[in-house]
């Protein structure tokens, strides 16, 4: 079964998205594998985001993504990463259809309510980030 990561940013949490975000995964035909809620810190966020340090925009999405509650989920099914990459939509949530996460609920790129995994290699990473092994139901 293939797994991707994905985090509810803290403005998901905050106008009470988390449900919804799941509901929808669950509804396509995928499951959750493991599930918490956690306010990141610094360190891990810089670690998550690696490939982004030195850009313009990396100290304001550090702060954003550690200045709240997430919810970190493991995701699992055919084609996760893939999948749930389609319900998000693009980063900009201006380019977003509406029918995807971001096309429904998020207007700016700064504050996109959900992240999920690029590639199943990605996923592997990032999963690793936010669970050991033994939290993740396989
Ligand atoms: P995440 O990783 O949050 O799911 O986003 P994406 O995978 O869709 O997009 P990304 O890695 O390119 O960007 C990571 C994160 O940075 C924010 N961002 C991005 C931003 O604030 N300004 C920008 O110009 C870009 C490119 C949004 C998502």
């Amino acid at each position: 079964m293939e797994k991707t990561l994905v985090l509810v940013k803290p403005d998901g949490v905050a106008k009470g998205l988390t449900g919804e975000i799941i509901a929808r995964f669950e509804r396509r035909g995928l499951t959750v594998a493991a599930l918490k809620m956690l306010k990141l810190s610094p360190a891990k966020a810089e670690s998550h985001y690696a490939e982004h340090k030195g850009k313009p925009f990396f100290d304001q999405l550090v702060a954003f993504i550690t200045s709240g509650p997430i919810v970190a989920m493991v995701i699992g099914g055919e084609n996760a990463v893939k999948t749930v990459r389609a319900m998000m939509g693009p980063t900009n949530p201006a380019d977003a259809a509406p029918g995807t996460v971001r096309g429904d609920f998020a207007l700016s790129i700064g504050q996109n309510i959900i992240h999920g995994s690029d590639s199943p290699a990605s996923a592997a990473r990032e999963i690793e980030i936010y669970f050991t092994p033994d939290e993740i139901v396989q």
